[in-house]
């Protein structure tokens, strides 16, 4: 039986890599070298830090600054990034998502948010969309990043389920390995390829419900 399903947020809930890129290549530019949208792919779902550390690789620098000037250009990053959050919008809620919240909820099912973002809080405010949760898990409250399964084990823990009645919804490959390292089925959501290893996967919310969701599961 599922009690609790815990969503990621980025490119589940709301579109925020667009952002997240845009702040990623003023940094790289400002460093003197050009970030593509294909190499911001890799940075999906990826702890801060070590976007960071993807973002130098691709620039060949990654081992040219300390610790302290890496922590500085994230501070940077995070700025510029927050910038452009604290300008969104409910609007900006991908198709087919608040009615499946709204569903969910009306049915019983807990709701819980399971996302690397230290950010999320404020993301979720500015949509519109944070009354709907029970528990919010974000980047800030955990130790370990996806693929490690404590973001979401904290999400059921703090909604009073087991792992087992728990569901993810994840946009990113290792949201799914952490999914399944916490013992839980899962969603993939959007066409990514990577996702094969989801329990089901799903194009987005549009046309989909919760008693699809507890058929195909
Ligand atoms: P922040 P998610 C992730 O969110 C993003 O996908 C990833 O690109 C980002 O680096 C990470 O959050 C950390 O975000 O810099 O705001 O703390 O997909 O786990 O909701
Ligand atoms: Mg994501």
């Amino acid at each position: 039986m599922i009690r609790t399903c815990i969503f990621d947020l980025d490119g589940v809930l709301v579109d925020t890599a667009r952002y997240h890129y845009l702040a990623w290549r003023r940094l790289a530019r400002e460093l003197g070298f050009d970030f593509s949208e294909e190499q911001n792919e890799a940075l999906k779902g990826v702890s801060r830090m070590a976007s960071l550390d993807i973002l130098l690789s691709c620039g060949g620098v990654r081992d040219k600054f300390s610790i302290l000037e890496k922590e500085e250009m994230a501070a940077r990053k995070n700025g510029w990034y927050v910038e452009m959050i604290s300008r969104m919008t409910p609007e900006e809620v991908l198709p087919g998502v608040e009615a499946f919240l709204t569903e969910a909820r009306r049915v019983g099912l807990k709701i819980a948010l399971g996302s690397a973002s230290r950010n999320a809080p404020m993301i979720l405010d500015r949509t519109g969309i944070a009354h709907f949760f029970d528990a919010v898990v974000d980047g800030s409250m955990i130790s370990a990043a996806k693929p490690d399964p404590q973001v979401f084990l904290l999400g059921a823990q703090l909604t009073g389920s087991a792992p087992v009645e728990c569901v993810v919804f994840e946009d990113a490959e290792a949201g799914i390995e952490a999914a399944e390292r916490a013992g839980m089925r899962s969603v993939g959501v959007g066409g990514s390829p990577t996702l094969a290893r989801a329990t089901i996967k799903i194009d987005g919310f549009e046309g989909f419900d919760v008693a699809k969701m507890k058929e195909l599961l």
